[in-house]
């Protein structure tokens, strides 16, 4: 957290003077016929930070995609961001607003949470976000006086509500509240390229924070060839009233599942179901979509 509140300091600064790039030089005719097209051009650019949740937040994830055919649909799903910085070796900055709740499913298109101006074009090799737990800083970006409350007094990072239906085995209902901080750091393109490369103005460059909600169902924290699953997390219904809590998934130990599933990797401290799934949450912030990003636990 000391980390995070040491962004905070410099994105608070770079949003007052719009700009943490080198400022042009002094020119009484800038803008004018004689202004150098390099200095005009520096500090033009804007980018648009986005967040979405895919079409598997908004709408469902298909039972097609299920290894055990359950479709899964939240019916809430709410994030609290942090941290928003895209830099280079030579310039930072930040978002002006942080410390975000926001309500995912309300997104019906990837939506913005906030603009940068006066951006240097080029590259900005050094994109980072963060999903943390809620303090009494935390302000609604789209969410409710509820949502927010909910999220403060918790103190969690995500809380996710929703229900995953059978065709043979009925629906099971889920409300998860997770408080665990996961920074995305070193976030790249699809193709692998670091961070973004932002236009000249008055073009917009898009920096996507991409969440992959389907995360949160793998049967595998580390491995590529994971699989989504709900069987055991339906299985973990000890009091059969059709809830699946946290607590039960506590009680389900990671020896008691199927083998060959669940597989942990070399993530330290998976002893239950709901470590696991706990663990599924800091996989899941991405970049423009498929992008990867460096998790680590804060
Ligand atoms: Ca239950």
């Amino acid at each position: 957290m000391n980390n995070a509140l040491r962004f905070v300091g410099l994105s608070s600064l770079c949003a007052l003077v719009a700009s943490c790039a080198p400022s042009p030089s002094p020119n009484p005719v800038d803008g004018g016929a004689d202004a150098r097209p390099d200095s005009a051009a520096a500090g033009s650019g804007t980018v648009d930070v986005r967040l979405w949740g895919e079409a598997y937040v908004r709408n469902a994830i298909p039972a097609s995609l299920l290894e055990d055919r359950w479709a899964i649909t939240f019916s809430r799903f709410l994030l609290h961001v942090s941290g928003v910085r895209l830099a280079s070796a030579s310039a930072e900055h930040t978002l002006a607003v942080d410390h975000q709740v926001i309500d995912v499913k309300a997104f019906a298109t990837p939506s913005s949470l906030g603009v940068v101006s006066g951006v240097a074009p080029g590259e900005l090799d050094r994109v980072q976000y963060e999903f943390t737990a809620a303090s009494e800083r935390s302000t609604a970006l789209n969410a409710s006086e509820t949502d927010v409350a909910l999220m403060k007094s918790n103190r969690y990072s995500l809380y996710v509500e929703g229900t995953a239906q059978h065709a043979t085995r009925g629906t099971i209902t889920f409300r998860w509240g997770f408080g665990n901080s996961t920074r995305y750091s070193a976030c790249a393109r699809p193709q692998g390229t670091p961070g973004i490369t932002v236009a000249e103005g008055p073009a917009t460059t898009i920096a996507q924070l991409t969440y992959h909600a389907d995360h949160l169902f793998l049967d595998g924290i580390q491995n590529e060839d994971a699989r989504l699953r709900f069987d055991a997390i339906a299985a973990a219904d000890r009091n059969m009233d059709r809830v699946v809590t946290l607590d039960e998934l506590a009680m389900v130990p990671m020896s008691s599942l199927p083998p060959g599933q669940y597989q942990v990797g070399t993530v330290p401290n998976i002893n239950t179901l709901r470590d696991f799934v706990t663990a599924l949450t800091a996989t899941t912030g991405h970049l423009n979509g498929e992008g990867a990003c460096v998790a680590t636990a804060l």
